[in-house]
């Protein structure tokens, strides 16, 4: 059990909207209190994607962050998804991620930091953090975007935990490689593992978060369970999934869609409508689940926020 229940809250199906929202007020009704996490998440052992078992996550905090957009559904945001270690296609990860096993789960880090390396098991990453719900819009680099409602919790308080010394100017990703049970990694869409980084400026922003669940429970394997990062002001291939390392280093890191495509992926990848893809416009973009294109905000809406981060840069160079 990853989350352990301060409270047994409903856990009946979620599958739109109106239902959520109910759902919603009576967590806020009924929470208070810190979460208590516990060891050993057994909460998968699947043979089809519909039977991964998703754990409520009780006393959920709404946070200041949130958007009040209106909420992509449940099925939307589970079943079209982009994790190429399970296919290239949008269905393919709700149709093949259940083969990943999840449990136990640990994270190695490690890098330019005081404390000493660890593979860090997944309960003692949690352990200390309060989860919230964080509604974020997800802009995909592709132009379509959903909204959703995350749990997780503020990167920077992980990484505060280790103590990176000065010499950390980035933090570098690795979600896990495991071929046998990502079908995706035994072809060569992409190079494996795939990797993802951050400026430390960047993945100190209270914005940036990790995230282990969606909707009130435990994340689904297509997802990216258990951990994964959400950086809501970039596109959506910064928020790199199934994370398994955590590495504090001196040099920008290359990640995997720059080292794929350099000419249209950068490091950066601010959300920016001024700044075309090489293929596409990024002026507008399609939520899923409608039918009208809407007008795609600097840094995805969150400018007031992250601005600053980005002062005096060129962002047409740093894509
Ligand atoms: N490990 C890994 N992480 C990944 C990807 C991937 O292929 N592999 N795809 C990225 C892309 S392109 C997007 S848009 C988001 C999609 O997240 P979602 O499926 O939860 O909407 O995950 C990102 N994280
Ligand atoms: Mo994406």
């Amino acid at each position: 059990m990853l989350i352990k229940r301060a409270q047994e809250i409903r856990s009946s199906e979620i599958t739109d909207e109106q239902q959520y929202h109910n759902r919603r007020q009576f967590i806020q009704q009924t929470s208070g209190g810190a979460l208590g996490l516990v060891a050993g998440a057994t909460m998968l052992s699947n043979s089809a994607a519909q039977l991964q078992a998703q754990e409520p996550i009780p006393n959920l905090q709404p946070s200041p962050f949130s958007t009040d957009e209106d909420l992509n559904s449940f099925e939307d945001i589970t079943t079209y998804n982009n994790f190429y270690e399970f296919g290239l296609q949008k269905e393919d990860p709700s149709r093949y991620a259940h083969e990943m096993t999840i449990d136990p789960w640990s994270v190695r880090v490690e890098g330019e930091m005081n404390k000493p390396a660890a593979d860090v098991p997944l309960e003692d990453i949690l352990r200390p953090h309060t989860l919230e719900e964080r509604i974020y819009r997800l802009r995909c680099v592709e132009a379509w975007s959903m909204v959703v409602p995350w749990v997780g919790f503020p990167l920077g308080d992980l990484i505060r935990r280790f103590e990176p010394t000065s010499n950390a100017k980035f933090v570098r990703f690795e979600t896990l490689h495991r071929p046998e049970e990502m079908r995706g990694q035994r072809g060569r869409s992409l190079e494996w593992p795939y990797v993802e980084g951050l400026r430390m400026d960047e993945a100190m922003h209270p914005l940036a978060i990790l995230a282990v669940g969606v909707y009130g429970k435990t994340l689904l394997n297509q997802q990216g369970a258990p951990l994964r990062l959400v950086v809501p002001w970039k596109y959506g291939f910064k928020s790199i999934k199934s994370i398994v390392k955590i590495q504090f280093v001196r040099e920008q890191p290359l990640n995997s869609w720059n080292v794929a495509i350099p000419n249209e992926y950068g490091f950066y990848s601010n959300v920016n409508p001024e700044v075309d893809h090489p293929r596409w416009s990024q002026a507008s973009e399609r939520r899923i689940g409608s039918f009208f294109r809407i007008r795609t905000a600097m840094f995805n809406g969150y400018a007031e926020q992250v601005a600053s981060l980005y002062e005096g840069m060129d962002l047409r160079r740093n894509y």
